[in-house]
């Protein structure tokens, strides 16, 4: 299958001066510390939405067995809206598919490979099962497949995350991504 595949969304043409930029991948590729440094890199400001859901209780509860909180979409979706409609955004979520494809102009898949990813997610001491879980979605490329299926395939970009210099050579890639949207969108 290419890229163009006939299946894939249209790009959704808005027209913001400063774009929004959805950082997603399987927790523990790096989001969050690349989110921050674009962040500092470019002026766009971070939105962690992990930290949203929890301080606003956008949630219907927590899943013991998977060590996680059940989304409340609608609501999260309403408390987006505002933060998202000027631009000028980092959002940094593990799923991608439950956004409007209108909100982003980028979207960025971080990609680790398992040696490192189970590494990262022993020190923060995630339980056996939700290691193997992730270790599978990222395997299966889970988090790739749905931002294809979401967004045209001209705004996704798959990147590697597995040294500090992968990281630092992605901000570099945003940054100019960046300028160009910039002088194309003036
Ligand atoms: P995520 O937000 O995707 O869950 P994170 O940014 O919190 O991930 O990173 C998890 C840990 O891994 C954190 O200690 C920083 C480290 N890390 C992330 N990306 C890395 C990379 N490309 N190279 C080295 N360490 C990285």
């Amino acid at each position: 299958m290419s890229d163009s595949d006939s299946a894939s969304p249209a790009p959704v043409e808005i027209d913001r001066p400063i774009p929004n930029i959805l950082v997603t991948g399987t927790p523990g590729t790096g989001k969050t510390t690349t989110s921050e440094m674009i962040a500092n890199a470019t002026g766009l400001e971070h939105v962690n939405v992990g930290e949203i859901v929890k301080a606003k209780q956008l949630h219907e509860g927590y899943l013991e067995e998977f060590d996680t909180h059940i989304l409340d979409e609608d609501k999260l979706l309403d408390e987006l809206e505002d933060v998202l409609k000027e631009g000028g955004k980092v959002v940094d979520f593990h799923t991608c598919e439950i956004f409007p494809e209108r909100w982003f102009d980028l979207v960025l898949v971080l990609r680790t490979d398992t040696a490192p990813l189970y590494d990262r997610m022993e020190k923060r001491g995630y339980n056996q099962r939700k290691m193997q879980e992730n270790i599978e979605c990222e395997i299966m490329q889970v988090v790739l497949e749905a931002a294809r299926e979401s967004y045209a395939p001209e705004i996704v970009v798959e990147l590697p995350s597995n040294t500090t210099d992968d990281i630092e050579s992605n901000v570099e890639r945003v940054q100019q991504w960046l300028e160009a949207y910039k002088a194309q969108h003036a």
